[in-house]
């Protein structure tokens, strides 16, 4: 059976809203018959170190028949296409963050894949575009994203044309 799944996008290097767009199309070849909801874009401060410029921000949603673990790796495939380098610096700099934010209503919890995303609730970058795909989805064990957004600090996020004008 296949699963809704809602995957968080963000790049800040090389041309980032290139890397978005492109990352779209990539992920249409993972979803059910290609379809794939997206939200509009959003540039955002940066959460970490401040010496990066700031980020574009997108999430996506879509039905696939590919499980946790395999839908994992191709996140990874696709970062690695967009020459995505891990420098060790904790939440530094990037040309492309794929993170699987929810997988249906599922919670897992292995040191390699953790869903939900740990730090949905934390970030604005994150829950507004999921707020725009689904303003009452449930986060399982942290509740519904508007609520989470409220709470938030929405202050650096700044919303972009939208990709489909
Ligand atoms: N991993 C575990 N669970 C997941 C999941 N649900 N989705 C593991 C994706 N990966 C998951 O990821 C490290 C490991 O996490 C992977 O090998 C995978 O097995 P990574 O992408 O190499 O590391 P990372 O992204 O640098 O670390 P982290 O902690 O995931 O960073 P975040 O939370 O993604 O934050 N500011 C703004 N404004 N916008 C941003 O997009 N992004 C970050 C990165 C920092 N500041 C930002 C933004
Ligand atoms: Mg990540």
């Amino acid at each position: 059976m296949p699963e809704y799944v809602y995957i968080g996008l963000g790049s800040n290097l090389n041309n980032p809203r290139q890397h978005i767009d492109d990352a779209l199309s990539e992920l249409c070849l993972l979803a059910v018959d290609g379809d794939v909801l997206v939200s509009p874009i959003y540039l955002t401060a940066p959460v970490g170190p401040q010496n990066q410029p700031d980020y574009y921000n997108a999430a996506a949603g879509f039905e696939t028949e590919l499980g946790p673990m395999e839908l994992l790796c191709e996140l990874q495939t696709i970062e690695r296409h967009h020459q995505r380098q891990r420098t060790g610096e904790q939440w530094g700099a990037r040309t492309l963050d794929l993170d699987l934010l929810l997988y249906a209503d599922r919670v897992i919890d292995t040191p390699e894949l953790k869903v939900p995303h740990p730090r949905i609730r934390e970030r604005a970058f994150v829950l507004k575009p999921l707020s725009d795909l689904a303003l009452e989805l449930e986060i399982p064990g942290q509740g519904q994203v508007n609520q989470l957004l409220e709470a938030s600090d929405q202050s650096g996020i700044r919303k972009q044309v939208s990709h489909v004008e």
